[in-house]
C-alpha cells in the first residue's frame, strides 16, 4: 500500500482517505494507487461502513501533476475515479481549497460530495490545451446537465461553494470540521438508501437530449472563437456523446481524444506557459517571493489613464488605495475616470452595482502627500518627466512611512534617477504595469542598482496579490519587456519601407495568433503616443535609425481610432480597420524619396524578420543580466502582448523553428542590415551548445543585486 502521499485511518467505523501530496495534492505517481488499495481495503474491512476522500493541508487537490503529462503512467484517473464509484460502501468527497482538473474528477465519482465555504472547483483542463480524462467529460453533464457542464469544462473556470450547490455540483457546504461533518454524512448514507452512483444518472440525460440547441449553441461559440485549439471541439464532441452514448462508450472516446490531445504541440506549449508563469514570480536568492510583509494599504499618485487603472486594480482585489493628485480638478477628472470604468462593468453586467459601491468606496481621493504616509506602498504614475519624478520622490521620501515600497510605474525612466532623489534608495523599484492596467496582467518589477531583495520580494508579492504575473526585471532602457519588443516594431516600420504593407503584416501575425495585427495595436494606442520619443532619440543620437513611415503619418495628423485614420481609417462609430490607400501612397513615396529597393515578402519571412529580431534582444537582455530566464520573458509577451499562448511564449516558440535557424537568419540580415542585426554572444553560444533557448538563463552571479547592477544599455532601436 502506499502511505506516503495518500494515507488512512479508521475513525467510527468511516474510513478516511487523505491525499497528501503538497503544496495542492496533485496526482503525482502513487497518489491513484493509494486512492485505490485504500478504496479495497475499507471495502474489506468489516468495522468499515463508509468512506471519505479529503485533502491534507488547505486544498483537496489540484488535478494532475501537470509535470508528468507526456509521461507513462501505471494507473489512470480514470481507474482510480472507477474504483472510487463502483465502491460497495459509499465514498463521501469532502473538500477544501482547490478541487480542479483530475481532483474534481475523482470528487464527481464519489456518492456524495461536500465542500466548505472557501473550495473552489473546476475543470480548467482546457487552459492546458486538453480535456478532463478521468470520466468528467462523461460524468459532469449526467450531475448538473450539458449546458452547465459545457460552460464548465468549456470556460475551465473555478465556481466557489454556494455556486456548486446552486448548481447540483455539491450535495452540500460543511458547517464546522470538514471531515467530521463528512463521516457523519457518510455513516448516514451507509445506514440508507441505495448508493448515488454518477454514471447511471439519466435525468439531466432524458432532459437534454431533448434541447440539441444547447450542443448546438456551443458549437457556434466556438466556431465564432475560432481557437486554434481542439480541446473545445472534442469537449463539446464528449458532452454531445454523454447524452446519447453509454457511459462506458463515453468514457472510450475521452480516453482517445485525451492521448492526442495530451501529445499534441498546442498541450505542450500551454504547460510550458504555466510553469514559466510560476517560475517568473521567484528570485534566485530568497526562498519565498511573498518575503516581507504584505500590502494592506495603497497609494497612487497621479489619475491618468495608468494610474486610475491601478487603483482599479488595487480595489478589485480588496485592498484599500489612495489616489493622490495635485489639483481638485485633477482629483475629480480622476475619480470620474475610475467610476466610468466600473460603469461599463456594470453595464456588461461583469459586475453588480453593489460590487461597483464597495470597490468605489475602497479607493480615496486625497490632495495632500501627508494623507498617504500610512500606506504600505505608493505607486507614482505620472508624466514620464524626470522633474516631475525627482519632485515626487523627495516629496514620498518625506512622507511614507519607513517600511513602505515607493514604486514607480514609469517605462522610460531609469529607476536608479527615482532612488536618487531619496535617502532610501532601497526601498524604491520599478512596477511597471500595462495598459490597461486594471486588465493586463503583467506587473514587471524594476530593480534599480540599489534596490533591496526584500523591496523586490514584497513588489513581486504585491503583484501577485494584484493577480498579476509579475516578472523582474533590471534597470535599462525599456526594462526586459518593452526592450525586447522595440526590435519587433522597429522591423514592422522598416517592412514598410521595403514593400511590404501594413495589412500584409497584420495578417501574417494574426494568421500565427495575435488577435490583433501590431498596426491595428498601434492605432488603438494612438500613433502619437511614440513620436515624441523618437524625436527625442533622434536629437540625442545621430546615428539613430528614423522610422519615416510613422512620423510621416503623424505628421498628416493620423494618429490612430482616437481620429479615425491612422495605419487604417475607420469609419464613426466602428473600430473595424480598413485598409487605407493614402497609407499605400505614403509608404510608396517614402521609398522612393529615400531610394529604397522595393521587394515581396513571403509571410514566412515576415514573421521571422518580427520575431527573430526580438528574439536576438532578448537573448541580450538576458546575457546582460536584466532578466532572470527566457521563460521571464515569455511570461512577459504572454501577458503584456497578447502573445498567442498556445505559442508558449517567444523563447519557447523560436525553439520550435530552431535556434541554428534563428542564428543563421540573424546573420544574414546583420550582413544585409547592419549593426541593429548584431547577434548576440548568447544566441551564438546556445547554438554552439546544442541548446535550448528556452533554457536560457543570466550568468550565475549567486546574487540579485550583481544581475542587475550592470551599466544601463543604449537604446535599441538603432
Ligand atoms: C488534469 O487534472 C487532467 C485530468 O483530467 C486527468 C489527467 C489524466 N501540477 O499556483 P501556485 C504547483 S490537468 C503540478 O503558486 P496558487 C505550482 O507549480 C490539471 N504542480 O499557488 C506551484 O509550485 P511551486 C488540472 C502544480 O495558490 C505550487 O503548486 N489542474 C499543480 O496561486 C503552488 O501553486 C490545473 O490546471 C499541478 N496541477 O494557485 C490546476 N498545480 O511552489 C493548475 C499547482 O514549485 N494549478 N502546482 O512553484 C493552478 O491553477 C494553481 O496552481 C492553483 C493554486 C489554483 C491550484
Amino acid at each position: 500500500m502506499n502511505d506516503e502521499v495518500v494515507s488512512y485511518e479508521i475513525r467510527d467505523r468511516v474510513g478516511i482517505i487523505t491525499l497528501r501530496n503538497p503544496p495542492v495534492n496533485a496526482l503525482a505517481p502513487g497518489v491513484r494507487e493509494g486512492i485505490i488499495d485504500f478504496v479495497k481495503a475499507a471495502n474489506e474491512d468489516p468495522v468499515v461502513d463508509a468512506i471519505v476522500l479529503t485533502g491534507a493541508g488547505r486544498n483537496f487537490m489540484a488535478g494532475a501533476d501537470i509535470r508528468q503529462f507526456g509521461k507513462a503512467r501505471a494507473v489512470t484517473t480514470r481507474a482510480s475515479a472507477g474504483a472510487i464509484e463502483a465502491s460497495e460502501k459509499p465514498v463521501v468527497a469532502a473538500m477544501d481549497g482547490y478541487c480542479l482538473g483530475g481532483g474534481l474528477e475523482h470528487a464527481l465519482a464519489c456518492h456524495y460530495r461536500i465542500a466548505t465555504p472557501a473550495a473552489r472547483l473546476g475543470l480548467p483542463e482546457i487552459k492546458l490545451g486538453i480535456i478532463p480524462a478521468g470520466g468528467g467529460t462523461q460524468r459532469l453533464p449526467r450531475l448538473v446537465g450539458a449546458e452547465a457542464a459545457l460552460d464548465l469544462i468549456l470556460s475551465g473556470r473555478q465556481v466557489g461553494a454556494d455556486e456548486a450547490l446552486a448548481l447540483g455540483l455539491i450535495d452540500e457546504i460543511a458547517a464546522g470540521d470538514l471531515v467530521e461533518f463528512a463521516a457523519g454524512v457518510a455513516r448516514r448514507i451507509a445506514s440508507g438508501r441505495p448508493l448515488r452512483r454518477t454514471s447511471l444518472l439519466t435525468a439531466w440525460q432524458d432532459a437534454d437530449r431533448e434541447k440539441p440547441e444547447i450542443i448546438e449553441a456551443a458549437r457556434k461559440t466556438a466556431a465564432r472563437r475560432k481557437s486554434p485549439l481542439k480541446a473545445p471541439g472534442y469537449a463539446i464532441e464528449l458532452v454531445a456523446a454523454s447524452l446519447h452514448a453509454d457511459f462506458g462508450p463515453g468514457l472510450e472516446l475521452e480516453h482517445d481524444r485525451f492521448s492526442e490531445l495530451e501529445h499534441s504541440d498546442e498541450s505542450k506549449a500551454l504547460r510550458y506557459a504555466f510553469f514559466a508563469e510560476k517560475t517568473a514570480g521567484k528570485i534566485p536568492g530568497i526562498a519565498t517571493p511573498a518575503a516581507g510583509d504584505k500590502v494592506r494599504r495603497a497609494a497612487v499618485v497621479g489619475g491618468g489613464t495608468m494610474g486610475s487603472g491601478i487603483a482599479i486594480a488595487f480595489a478589485d482585489v480588496g485592498i484599500p488605495v489612495k489616489m493622490l493628485e495635485a489639483t481638485p480638478e485633477a482629483l475629480e477628472r480622476a475619480m470620474e475616470r475610475i467610476r466610468s470604468t466600473y460603469e461599463t462593468r456594470v453595464q456588461r453586467k461583469s459586475l453588480t452595482p453593489d460590487q461597483m459601491r464597495e470597490r468605489m468606496a475602497r479607493i480615496e481621493p486625497v490632495s495632500r502627500y501627508e494623507s498617504i504616509g500610512d500606506c504600505d506602498a505608493v505607486i507614482e504614475a505620472v508624466f514620464e518627466r524626470i522633474d516631475l519624478k525627482v519632485d515626487i520622490f523627495g516629496k514620498l521620501d518625506v512622507v511614507m512611512k519607513p517600511d513602505a515600497l515607493l514604486l514607480t510605474n514609469s517605462s522610460a525612466i531609469d529607476i536608479n534617477v527615482m532612488a536618487r532623489a531619496t535617502k532610501r534608495p532601497g526601498s524604491v523599484a520599478g512596477a511597471h504595469f500595462f495598459a490597461p492596467a486594471n486588465v493586463m496582467k503583467l506587473c514587471e518589477i524594476v530593480a534599480g542598482d540599489a534596490t533591496s531583495i526584500d523591496t523586490l520580494g514584497r513588489a513581486t508579492a504585491m503583484g501577485k496579490a494584484l493577480g498579476k504575473i509579475s516578472v523582474v526585471a533590471g534597470s535599462c532602457d525599456g526594462f526586459a519587456a518593452n526592450r525586447s519588443r522595440a526590435p519587433l516594431v522597429t522591423e514592422m516600420m522598416l517592412l514598410l519601407e521595403e514593400g511590404a504593407l501594413p495589412w500584409q503584416i497584420d495578417k501574417v501575425m494574426m494568421d500565427f495568433g495575435y488577435p490583433m495585427g501590431p498596426f491595428a495595436v498601434s492605432d488603438l494606442s494612438g500613433l502619437d503616443v511614440s513620436y515624441d520619443t523618437r524625436k527625442r532619440r533622434a536629437a540625442a543620437d545621430p546615428t539613430y535609425r528614423k522610422l519615416h513611415v510613422p512620423d510621416r503619418l503623424v505628421e498628416m495628423g493620423r494618429y490612430g481610432q482616437k481620429n479615425g485614420t491612422g495605419w487604417y481609417r475607420y469609419e464613426k462609430n466602428d473600430r473595424t480597420p480598413r485598409p487605407d490607400a493614402v497609407v499605400s501612397q505614403v509608404i510608396a513615396d517614402i521609398a522612393r524619396e529615400f531610394d529604397i529597393p522595393q521587394r515581396e515578402f513571403t509571410d514566412e519571412e515576415i514573421l521571422h524578420r518580427l520575431l527573430f529580431a526580438s528574439v536576438n534582444e532578448a537573448c541580450k537582455i538576458i546575457d546582460e543580466g536584466k532578466s532572470f530566464r527566457a521563460s521571464d520573458i515569455d511570461a512577459m509577451w504572454l501577458n503584456g502582448f497578447g502573445f498567442p499562448r498556445h505559442r508558449g511564449g517567444l523563447m519557447y516558440w523560436a525553439d520550435g523553428v530552431g535556434a541554428p535557424v534563428v542564428l543563421r537568419e540573424v546573420q544574414a540580415w546583420h550582413d544585409r542590415y547592419g549593426k541593429r542585426w548584431k547577434p548576440s554572444p548568447l544566441l551564438a553560444r546556445i547554438v554552439a551548445q546544442d541548446g535550448r533557448l528556452r533554457d536560457a538563463a543570466a550568468p550565475d552571479t549567486g546574487t540579485l543585486p550583481s544581475l542587475v547592477r550592470q551599466p544601463s544599455t543604449p537604446g535599441t532601436t538603432k
